[in-house]
């Protein structure tokens, strides 16, 4: 087994695209025990750990950037896999999600004191009428995690809402979520909304939220519907112009 950390080889059973094997070991490979140590604490949602190991991590001197890529942020990844094929559901997720914020309260004042650019800015919100919002959680958890600036507006967030945030962030990625059959009509009134500010051009608007398809996003112009959080953070990285392997489709790469 390839890792000094007898719980994240067995994490890495979980993992059974050939693809992603090879991406997450990708991420592991030639890194130190303690981001081994790191992941497997995050993943198993031990935040006290996830809190000391950062904090030691810190004073033996590794840099914050490499603590978040090589500790939390591949340590996220394998959340995001086993969530979406059904190893794990959303307490197990929010508790993963917990262990990140521990260590990110160590990692975010140091980058943003050392002005590391984000990869892109998004605003993301539960569209009006609608209270539904651990999904979007989920979604603004991995982005974070992926290392966008997310701007989270909530839930019930109106048109004019969303467009002021994204005016006033200068953001380039429009998230929103709905739940409900009765609010998917507005996400494409805010797409309208839009479009009626001569705002559409240059913004990239992602939708998702559990009743919703492609096709439903086809028609209200939406450019990207992702399924889940890890199809969400894999569209955002395409509208900034990043591929990752996770975007490969699971029919043709298995
Ligand atoms: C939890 C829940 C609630 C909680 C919400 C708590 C909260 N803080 O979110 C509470 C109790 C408040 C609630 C209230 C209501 N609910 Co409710 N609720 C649910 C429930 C059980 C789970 C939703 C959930 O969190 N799923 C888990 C998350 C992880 O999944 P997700 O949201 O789909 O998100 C994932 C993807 O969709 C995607 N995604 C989500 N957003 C985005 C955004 C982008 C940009 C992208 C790319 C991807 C993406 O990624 C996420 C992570 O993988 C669902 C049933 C269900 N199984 O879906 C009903 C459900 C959605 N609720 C329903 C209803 C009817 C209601 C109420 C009207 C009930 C009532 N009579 O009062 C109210 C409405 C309140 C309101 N105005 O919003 C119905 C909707 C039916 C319909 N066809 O519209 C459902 C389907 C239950 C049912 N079977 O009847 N609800």
């Amino acid at each position: 087994m390839p890792f000094h950390n007898e719980g994240l080889n067995k994490e890495m059973e979980y993992i059974s695209r050939p693809f992603e094997v090879k991406h997450i070991t990708g991420l592991f490979e030639g890194t130190d025990p303690i981001m081994h140590d790191l992941a497997y604490n995050l993943i198993n949602g031990n935040h006290h750990e996830v809190d000391r190991l950062t904090k030691q991590a810190l004073d033996e001197g590794y840099g914050a950037n490499d603590i978040l890529d090589d500790g939390l942020i591949a340590g996220m990844a394998i959340v995001g896999i086993k969530f979406r094929d059904n190893f794990i559901f959303v307490p197990e997720v929010l508790v993963a999600a917990r262990a990140m914020k521990a260590g990110m309260a160590y990692i975010e004042p140091i980058l943003a004191a050392s002005g590391i650019e984000p990869i892109g800015t998004i605003i993301m919100g539960t569209v009006k009428g609608d209270l539904h919002d651990i999904g979007k959680n989920l979604c603004i958890m991995m982005l974070r995690g992926a290392g966008f600036n997310v701007h989270d507006l909530g839930v019930d967030t109106k048109p004019q809402e969303f467009i002021d945030a994204v005016m006033e962030h200068e953001a380039g990625v429009l998230g929103m979520s709905a739940l409900l059959t009765t609010t998917m009509p507005n996400m494409g009134k805010t797409i309208e909304a839009f479009e009626e500010m001569g705002l559409r051009e240059g913004l990239k608007v992602m939708v998702g939220g559990a009743p919703l398809s492609q096709e439903f996003a086809d028609d209200m112009g939406a450019d990207g519907y992702g399924e889940n959080a890890i199809e969400c953070v894999d569209i955002a990285k395409r509208f900034v112009g990043i591929e990752e392997p996770e975007s490969v489709p699971a029919e043709t790469s298995d």
